[in-house]
């Protein structure tokens, strides 16, 4: 696919992910999803942005929200859809599902059900990357949730101590399931994280692919050049349910008319010119795929314990 601007392969990218995202919507009733899934719709431009700034070689450690940074980074959508549906051909053979999806070869090292789990691992990263003098940083893609836990605070210490070549992303949604920020957090994750010397930015417009990749340009830069640790928050929406495909604005923990607010700055409803132009190769690409794991085989029994024990 050949672009005329950075703004329409950022789009396209966007595009891809939430029509990704839309299939499974579409798919979820038929239960050949066999995992929980908690979708990005909304929050695409955060995983679009960071990962164009990055090098291939970059290390990225996400959550079990963790679909759009799969694709961003690279991962393949056979691969993907291979693991929803739990078939041999996942990216984790079928075990792991849409929680821990992994993709090695492009960077994506890992997600996690378990809230801030992967954080730890991406200073960890970063630490072997110190000591063993390599040029790549680790990135830690987490949401606000993410913040309350302890092996979070003790993850933003080490690596600020040890001034390890960390990038922190808080993509804040402002909810962990049904809670909002307001009703869980006594501190301000910003300016939190300056208080371990973590010099640390916000971005306020989550829906602006190109602002969040001019920015990550400049942290992964500095983070590569210092080393030391940045820290990036940005506030993004999540369109749908917590967990599952649905919408639940009837729940009444969240107003319809701030997602409307968000709507209307949001390029994948606004800029329908594009929309037109890229949805028909992007649904091929995807039903093409979806073919090749529905006419793929599933797991051998003897396969069960393997790469588990
Ligand atoms: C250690 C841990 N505690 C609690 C949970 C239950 N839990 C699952 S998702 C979630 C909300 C996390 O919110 P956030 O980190 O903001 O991520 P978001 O779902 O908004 O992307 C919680 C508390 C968990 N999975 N792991
Ligand atoms: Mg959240």
């Amino acid at each position: 696919m050949k672009f005329s601007s950075l703004y329409e392969e950022l789009f396209y990218k966007s595009l891809r992910i939430r029509l990704v995202e839309e299939k499974i919507v579409q798919l979820y009733p038929s239960d050949k999803i066999q995992s929980p899934v908690h979708l990005s719709i909304g929050q695409e431009a955060v995983s679009v942005g960071i990962c164009h700034s990055l090098a291939p070689s970059d290390l990225l450690f996400g959550t079990y929200r963790s679909h759009a940074l799969y694709l961003a980074k690279g991962g393949d959508l056979v691969g993907m859809f291979g693991e929803l549906y739990g078939k041999t051909l996942g990216c984790a053979r079928g075990k792991a599902g849409s929680m821990h999806l992994t993709a090695p070869e492009v960077g994506l090292m890992g997600s996690s059900a378990v809230v801030a789990s992967t954080t730890p691992h991406a200073v960890g990263a970063a630490l072997a990357a110190k000591q063993l003098g390599k040029n790549h940083i680790a990135v830690s893609v987490f949401g606000d949730g993410a913040c309350e836990e302890g092996a979070y605070h003790e993850s933003l210490n080490f690596a600020a101590l040890y001034r390890l070549p960390v990038l922190f992303i808080c993509e804040n949604n402002g909810l962990a399931v049904h809670a909002s920020l307001a009703s869980r957090q006594a501190f301000d994750i910003l300016r939190h994280a300056q208080t371990f010397n973590i010099p640390a930015t916000r971005i306020t417009e989550g829906y602006d692919f190109l602002k969040i990749h001019e920015v990550a340009c400049k942290l992964i830069e500095q983070v590569r050049r210092t080393p030391g640790p940045e820290f990036l928050e940005i506030k993004t929406f999540r369109y749908k349910e917590h967990v599952g495909p649905g919408d639940d604005f009837h729940a009444g923990y969240r107003k319809l008319s701030d997602f409307e607010q968000w709507k209307s700055r949001d390029p994948l409803f606004t800029d329908q010119a594009l929309v037109g132009k890229f949805t028909p190769p992007i649904l091929e690409e995807i039903n093409q795929a979806i073919r090749i794991v529905e006419n793929s085989p599933w797991p051998a029994q003897e396969e069960l314990l393997a790469d588990v024990l």
